[in-house]
C-alpha cells in the first residue's frame, strides 16, 4: 500500500504482493478486490472525507486538542469524545453458544422435484434463492479455535421470495438431549467451569462428563462427537442435517414427514486429532481461513440438499424409530436422500460483524409448505431464537439489520422499539381497521398465506417422556465405522475421560459404554488403566422400549472413510523445495495442480525466491517458510527433485514429513526429493506414496490419483473399509 506523507494510507493505490515476485497475494490470500472507498460508497459511509458521525469534516485525527504541547486534553475535544465513546461501545454480545463462526453467501437452485411434497415456493421448480450461511462450534468462545472436538452448526438462512425459511442444523444428524429444557444444563456442563473458566472449546473436563453420562439418551450422539465428525476437515466437507423432523404440506393439503440432509460435493472428511490439536495452535482460524480462501480462489463450495421422506402418521413413528425424539436417526439405508436442490457458496461477506456477527436465525422462521414437529426439543428452540437476539442485537429490530432483512415484501405492523430503522406512514398499525382501509390485508391460502394444517391434540398435563432404546442407535453407529474410525473414537473417549479429575463420573461412563459395546469400553479401559466392567445383561437396554435400529445392525452410509473418490478443487499442497531445486519442475507440477483447482504452496527454509541451480538466473516465490507453515495445513505434500538431500538434513523439515506420512497424507517426491522421503522413514512403496524421476504429466496424474482418496489409512496397518461387526468379542 503507498503511504502518503504524513503517514496516511492512499487507500487508492493498488494492492500488491510486498515480495512482487509474480504479483500474487501470499499468506492473506484475498483474491477479493479490496474495496476502493472512493469507488464503492455505502450508504451512511458516502464522503471521499474523514467526517464525525454528524458529517462534519476533520482537519486532524492523530492528536487530542490539547492546551498546549504538554498540557491536558480539554472538554472541548468533540472528535475526541465522540471516536473513544463509539469505540467503548464496539463490542457486542457473543452468542451463548455457537459464538465461534465463519459464514458466506451464496445460492440455492430447486431441482422442482420436491414440488409433489410442498408448497414452499423456493422448492419448486426454476426457483433461485439467495442464502446466506453460518458454520459455527457450539461451545467455544468467538476468539476460540477452529479446530477443536465439537459439533459445528450448520445454519441456512434462505431469502425467499415468499419471506425468510431458516434452516438452523448441526453437522451431526442427532442431539444430546431429547427435551429442551435441559440445554441450559447442558450447556452450563460443557462451558468452562465457573470457579476457574477452564477449559475453553471443549468438553474434555470432568463437569461435561458428569452431566452427560448421568442423562440416559446422551450415548448414540456422544458416538457422534466422539467420532472424525467432530473434527471436520473443512467447513467445505461437513454434512448438514436439520436434526429435527419437519412435516411437509403440499398444495392439496397432503403431509408428510421428512428429516433435512445437506450432502457436500467434496465428500465428508475430518482431521486426525494430532493435527487438529497442531492447528490448534498453528492456524487457529484454520477453518475459517480454508472458507474465505476457497471463495476468494473461486472453489465454491456446493451442497446438495436432500430430503428423507417417512409417512405421516397419528403415532409419528417409523419402524420403530420415534420421529419426534431428536436423539434418533432413520438410517439411509431404510430411507434414502432424494436430492432436491444445490446450495453453492460463492461470495465472501464483506464486513464479518455487520453480516456473520449480526446474522439472527431461528428455527420458527418457516415458509408456507414447512412445519416443524411436536419434538419437545424444537419446541424450545421455538422461545430461544427470538428471545437470545433481544441481547445480542439489542432489541427486537434485529430483522432490519441487512443480513436479517427479508426479501419478500414486508407490511408486518410491528412498531417503534430500539433502533427502529423504518419510517413508517399511516395512522392505522393495527387490524382489524376501518379507518386505513383495511390494510395491510390477509391473504389466503392460495395467495400464500401460512395455514397450519389442522391437527388434532390431547392429553393430560405431565412431565414425562415415553419409553426409549438408548444404546441401539448408539450401537448401530459403533458397528457401523470402519477400523480406522472405531480406533479414533476409542481413543478420543481415553483422552476426553482422561481429562476427567473424578473417578467416579469416569467409571460411570465407562459403565455406559459396556452397554453400547463392550469392545469399545474394554479398549478405552486400556488406555484409562482401569477394570473392563463386566458384560452387561442380554438385553440391557429399556425393556419396553421400541428398537430404534429399524432391524438393522450396521448402516454403512455412515461411515466417513468410504471407498468414494470425490473432486480435488480447493485441496492445498505443500511443494517442499529450496535454493537449487528443479524450478521447472514446480512449474509443470503446478500447472497441473491448479488446473483442478488445488492450492499450491511452495514451502523452502526462507521467503522471498529460490533460485534453480542453472546458470541461468531463474526465481520461484516462496509461499511460506517452515517458520510458518506446518505440514497439519495441507492435504498432500511433494518435495521438489534438487532440493531433497539438503533438506534432508533439517530435522525440523524430516519432522514436517513424518507427520504428513502418519497423518495417513498423500505424498510425493521427484529426483532427489526421494532422498528427504527416506530420512521421515516414507517407504517409496507404502501406500500412498508416489516417487518419480521426473516432474511431468504422468508424475502430477500419478500423484492426483493418490489425493483423489483424501487419506491412506493401509499404512496404519487396517485396511480402510473393514467393519469389526460384534466387537463384542474383542
Ligand atoms: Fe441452538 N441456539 N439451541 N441448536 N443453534 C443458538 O441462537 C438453543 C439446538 C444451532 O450461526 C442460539 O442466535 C436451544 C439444536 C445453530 O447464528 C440460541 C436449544 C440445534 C446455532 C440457541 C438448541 C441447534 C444455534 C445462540 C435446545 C441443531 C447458530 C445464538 C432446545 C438442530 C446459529 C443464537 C448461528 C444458536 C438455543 C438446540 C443449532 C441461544 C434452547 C438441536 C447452528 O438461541
Amino acid at each position: 500500500m503507498a503511504t502518503a506523507k504524513s503517514g496516511r494510507v492512499d487507500p487508492s493505490a493498488p494492492q500488491r504482493d510486498p515480495q512482487g515476485a509474480e504479483g500474487r497475494l501470499v499468506e492473506d490470500k484475498r483474491r477479493d478486490p479490496i474495496p476502493n472507498p472512493r469507488s464503492s460508497k455505502v450508504p451512511g459511509q458516502d464522503s471521499d472525507y474523514l467526517t464525525t458521525a454528524q458529517g462534519q469534516r476533520l482537519a486532524h485525527t492523530d492528536d487530542s486538542l490539547t492546551a498546549g504541547v504538554r498540557g491536558p486534553t480539554l472538554m472541548d475535544d468533540f472528535h475526541l469524545r465522540e471516536k473513544i465513546m463509539h469505540f467503548d461501545h464496539e463490542r457486542i454480545p457473543e452468542r451463548v453458544v455457537h459464538a465461534r463462526g465463519a459464514a458466506a453467501h451464496g445460492v440455492f437452485e430447486a431441482y422442482g422435484n420436491a414440488g409433489e411434497l410442498t408448497s414452499a415456493d423456493f422448492l419448486q421448480a426454476g426457483r433461485v434463492t439467495p442464502v446466506f450461511t453460518r458454520f459455527s462450534t457450539v461451545v467455544g468462545s468467538r476468539g476460540s479455535a477452529d479446530t477443536v472436538r465439537d459439533v459445528r452448526g450448520f445454519a441456512v438462512k434462505f431469502y425467499t421470495e415468499a419471506g425468510v425459511f431458516d434452516l438452523v442444523g448441526n453437522n451431526i444428524p442427532v442431539f444430546f438431549i431429547r427435551d429442551g429444557i435441559k440445554f441450559p444444563d447442558l450447556i452450563h456442563a460443557a462451558k468452562p467451569e465457573p470457579d476457574r473458566e477452564i477449559p475453553q472449546a471443549q468438553t474434555a473436563h470432568t463437569t461435561f462428563w458428569d452431566f452427560i453420562s448421568l442423562i440416559p439418551e446422551s450415548p448414540h450422539m456422544l458416538m457422534w462427537t466422539m467420532s472424525d465428525r467432530a473434527i471436520p476437515r473443512s467447513y467445505r466437507m461437513m454434512e448438514g442435517f436439520g436434526v429435527h423432523t419437519f412435516r411437509l404440506v403440499n398444495a392439496a393439503g397432503q403431509t408428510s414427514l421428512v428429516k433435512f440432509h445437506w450432502k457436500p460435493v467434496l465428500g465428508v472428511h475430518g482431521l486426525v486429532w494430532d493435527e487438529a490439536l497442531t492447528l490448534n495452535g498453528v492456524d487457529p482460524d484454520f477453518h475459517r481461513r480454508d472458507l474465505f480462501n476457497a471463495i476468494g480462489d473461486g472453489a465454491f463450495p456446493e451442497w446438495e440438499l436432500g430430503v428423507q421422506v417417512m409417512p405421516d402418521s397419528e403415532e409419528q413413528y417409523f419402524e420403530g424409530i420415534d420421529l419426534l425424539d431428536s436423539t434418533k436417526l432413520v438410517p439411509e439405508e431404510l430411507v434414502p436422500v432424494q436430492p432436491i436442490g444445490r446450495m453453492t457458496l460463492n461470495r465472501n461477506p464483506a464486513n464479518f460483524f455487520a453480516e456473520v456477527e449480526q446474522v439472527a436465525y431461528h428455527s420458527g422462521h418457516l415458509v408456507r409448505g414447512i412445519e416443524g414437529v411436536d419434538d419437545p426439543l424444537f419446541q424450545a428452540r421455538l422461545f430461544s431464537y427470538l428471545d437470545t437476539q433481544l441481547t445480542r442485537l439489542g432489541g427486537p429490530n434485529f430483522n432490519q439489520i441487512p443480513i436479517n432483512r427479508p426479501h419478500a415484501p414486508v407490511n408486518d405492523n410491528l412498531r417503534d422499539g430500539f433502533m427502529q430503522q423504518a419510517v413508517h406512514h399511516g395512522r392505522t398499525p393495527y387490524l382489524p381497521n376501518g379507518v386505513g382501509g383495511g390494510c395491510p390485508v390477509l391473504a389466503t391460502e392460495e395467495e400464500g398465506g401460512y395455514v397450519h394444517v389442522p391437527r388434532q391434540v390431547n392429553g393430560p398435563k405431565i412431565r414425562e417422556r415415553g419409553p426409549d432404546d438408548e444404546y441401539g442407535q448408539a450401537r448401530l453407529f459403533w458397528n457401523s465405522m470402519t477400523a480406522a474410525e472405531q480406533g479414533h473414537i476409542v481413543d478420543a473417549y481415553t483422552f476426553e475421560l482422561g481429562k476427567v479429575e473424578v473417578q467416579a463420573v469416569v467409571e460411570r461412563m465407562v459403565g455406559r459404554l459396556v452397554l453400547i459395546d463392550r469392545g469399545l469400553a474394554a479398549r478405552v479401559c486400556v488406555g484409562l488403566g482401569l477394570p473392563v466392567p463386566a458384560a452387561p445383561p442380554v438385553n440391557s437396554d429399556t425393556p419396553d422400549a421400541p428398537d430404534a435400529t429399524g432391524g438393522l445392525s450396521a448402516s454403512p452410509a455412515l461411515a466417513m472413510v468410504t471407498e468414494n473418490v470425490y473432486p480435488l478443487h480447493g485441496r492445498v499442497v505443500h511443494v517442499l523445495a529450496d535454493d537449487g531445486a528443479d524450478l521447472a519442475g514446480i512449474r509443470s507440477l503446478r500447472d497441473s495442480l491448479r488446473e483442478v483447482g488445488i492450492t499450491v504452496h511452495v514451502v523452502a527454509t526462507h521467503k522471498g525466491t529460490i533460485a534453480g541451480s542453472g546458470r541461468k538466473v531463474d526465481q520461484v516465490a516462496v509461499d511460506r517458510s517452515f517458520h510458518t507453515a506446518s505440514s497439519a495445513e495441507a492435504d498432500a505434500l511433494v518435495v521438489a527433485g534438487g532440493s531433497g538431500s539438503h533438506l534432508a538434513a533439517d530435522p525440523g523439515v524430516v519432522t514436517y514429513v513424518q507427520s504428513a506420512f502418519r497423518h495417513q497424507k498423500p505424498i510425493a517426491a521427484w529426483g532427489n526429493g526421494a532422498d528427504l522421503l527416506a530420512a521421515a522413514g516414507a517407504a517409496p512403496d507404502a501406500p500412498g506414496v508416489v516417487a518419480a524421476e521426473r516432474s511431468n504429466k504422468a508424475f502430477a496424474k500419478a500423484f492426483l490419483g493418490s489425493m483423489a482418496v483424501h487419506r491412506h489409512w493401509e499404512r496404519a496397518g487396517v485396511h480402510p473399509t473393514l467393519r469389526t461387526l460384534n466387537a463384542q468379542e474383542v
